[in-house]
């Protein structure tokens, strides 16, 4: 999605904010522009391009502290020069850059050509800059200006705005859309995501929703009230490759250290339990709980899935998933008894964070399950539990989908506890859990072997990802990584339903991955094989060591972690497989077309 990166200080803006949005490029989008004040003029150059050759466009642009930048993933016009950002008045007194979507746009655009304002893109952030001027050719502050236009503007926004006649300052404001404020020596930085401040500072300033912040080069100002700045953990080398060819092949490679951050100090091995006391929730609580329900979107919607399947078997306390959007649009019946958990990686998916909003609006009980700190649903939920996957930059989540599952593998033995889980059990559950990451290490070795079946996908049109009931998410999570980054068309099925529908797609050129936990369930997998094979169709099982799998053509193997956390492990290779199919057919693995990081719009 759109990246914001602003400058105000002692040094050259421009460097700063290109290497800001060079940052942020990982998040996706279609074009860039930078605006600088210089002797009371504004200075833009804005192209559908790459970061890289808005560099080169720019380069002759010296001479300025004060700048704002941007990336933009279109939701309002064609990727066109005229419709990247900054967007200036008719006067180029005033620029912004825009995140979000402003809902009334098309009334505003009419009644500023009826005054006679010249519109020239076809966005609806350019609105914001007309109606800004337009508010301070009336007088009074930079600030009040943007708070006067925003009084007509409904919608989402992050917005930045820099006035040529006032380089002094910028104006940052929040509505559904985030905004982070790095604070410095003498300077200022602002943006989108943490990706652009770390290399800069760590101390940081999260805007509120509904702030408004005037940015000085020696601080800045909010009606809200004050407040410490946050200290970022994240370190610059978390935002470069490392030796890595991509980001995606980096944070697969990372999953051991980061699945034994998500665990450390929440597992006691000796009780048999978990804490997770960012949930704020006594034993007695825990056990009011009735039912658990996760909502999130794509990979999170399919972890919840997994935490479902935990939560069930673990705690006996029926759970289940869903789409937070679908959740949030079908006037749900919120049950006070629920334990309600929004699942977002960024943090700041607009679907799930209104679920949250609706969710607390209808009295329900919600917890985030969120990587990044400081995140709108973090600060929406005042409990939950965090991932602790570090930074996700490829667009594909891997570590931070690992990291859920195992945040609600601890959820669920907590609660498990709670109840009729036994000792021995629990204890059994926690050793298992302790003893991840090393596993995860071991099907990681396995790389090779793994990226040797690739090929078989890279040729293939269609390929069914299949699974019964702990297989049943991680053949989904499967599907869906091939597809967006090889865009090779992947379709996960329940096992069971196969022979009734699907089964007729199945050839020679249709291959099959068939998730088989070593459980009880083992048997019927296998038979699964059986009516694929006896249509021709090439089979690729996915399994734990130990269990013969006649029928397959090929079998790719992860050590067990016991079945009921075996999904975690089995998850691992299917990454692999789509990584390596995606290389083989020279996709953009961290950017695979039409898809952005973190999904801040609708
Ligand atoms: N609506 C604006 C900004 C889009 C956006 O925030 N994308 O993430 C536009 O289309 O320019």
């Amino acid at each position: 999605m759109c990246g914001i990166v602003g400058y105000l200080g002692r040094r050259p803006a421009l460097p700063i904010l290109l290497e800001g949005l060079r940052r942020l490029e990982y998040r996706g989008y279609d074009s860039a522009g930078v605006a600088l004040a210089r002797d009371g003029r504004l200075l833009v150059r804005k192209a559908a391009v790459r970061v890289a050759e808005l560099t080169r466009l720019t380069a002759n642009l010296a001479g300025s502290t004060t700048g704002i930048a941007h990336t933009r993933w279109a939701t309002h016009g064609p990727a066109t020069a005229t419709n990247a950002h900054p967007h200036t008045d008719t006067g180029r007194r005033i620029a912004v850059v825009h995140n979000g979507i402003i809902e009334n746009a098309t009334e505003l655009r009419a009644t500023l050509s009826a005054s006679g304002v010249r519109l020239v893109s076809d966005t609806d952030s350019e609105v914001l800059a007309h109606l800004i001027a337009a508010a301070a050719a009336r007088g009074g502050t930079l600030t009040e200006a943007v708070r006067t236009a925003l009084a007509d503007v409904e919608g989402t926004y992050g917005l930045l705005v820099l006035d040529a006649e006032r380089p002094d300052v910028l104006v940052a404001a929040r509505h559904g859309s985030p905004l982070v404020l790095g604070l410095g020596d003498r300077e200022m930085f602002v943006a989108s995501d943490l990706a652009a401040l770390v290399r800069h500072t760590q101390q940081v300033i999260y805007l509120e929703d509904g702030e408004l912040a005037t940015i000085r080069a020696d601080g800045y100002e909010t009606r809200g009230a004050d407040r410490p700045p946050t200290v970022v953990e994240d370190v610059p080398g978390d935002y470069e490759l490392g030796g890595h060819p991509d980001f995606m092949a980096k944070e697969i490679a990372e999953q051991p250290e980061a699945a034994q951050r998500v665990l450390r100090g929440r597992l006691d091995e000796r009780l048999g339990t978990a804490r997770l006391d960012g949930l704020r929730l006594t034993a007695r609580e825990l056990r009011g709980i009735r039912r658990v329900k996760f909502l999130g979107c794509g990979s999170a919607y399919y972890a919840g899935q997994v935490g479902a399947g935990l939560v069930e078997e673990l705690a006996r306390v029926p759970a289940d998933a869903e789409p937070a959007a679908e959740f949030r649009y079908r006037n749900p019946v919120v049950d006070p008894d629920c334990l309600y958990i929004a699942v977002s990686q960024s943090g700041e998916t607009a679907d799930t964070l209104a679920t949250v909003e609706e969710l607390q609006r209808k009295g329900g009980r919600v917890a985030g399950a969120v990587n990044v700190v400081g995140s709108a649903i973090a600060r929406e939920c005042d409990s939950g539990v965090f991932l602790h996957a570090g930074p996700e930059i490829s667009v594909a989540s891997t570590k931070a989908f690992t990291n859920m599952t195992l945040a609600f593998a601890l959820l669920a033995l907590t609660l498990g506890r709670v109840r009729d889980l036994s000792l021995g059990e629990g204890r059994r559950i926690a050793r298992a859990l302790a003893e991840l990451p090393e596993r995860i290490g071991q099907v990681l070795a396995e790389e090779d072997r793994i990226a040797s079946l690739a090929g078989r996908f890279a040729d293939a049109q269609h390929v069914f990802y299949l699974g019964r009931v702990r297989g049943w998410p991680v053949a989904r999570e499967g599907a869906q990584k091939l597809k967006e980054i090889s865009y090779v068309h992947a379709e996960a099925y329940q096992s069971s339903e196969l022979k009734h529908g699907p089964l007729a797609l199945v050839d020679a050129a249709m291959p099959s991955v068939v998730l088989i936990p070593d459980d009880e369930l083992a048997v019927k997998n296998l038979g699964t094989i059986e009516q694929i094979r006896a249509r021709g169709g090439p089979v690729v099982a996915v399994t734990t060591t130990g269990l013969a799998v006649p029928g397959a053509e090929e079998v790719v193997r992860v050590p067990t972690a016991g079945p009921e956390l075996d999904p975690v492990l089995l998850t691992i290779p299917l990454q692999l497989l789509a990584y390596h199919t995606a290389r083989k057919l020279g996709r953009d693995i961290d950017k695979p077309r039409n898809l952005a990081k973190s999904v801040t719009v609708e």
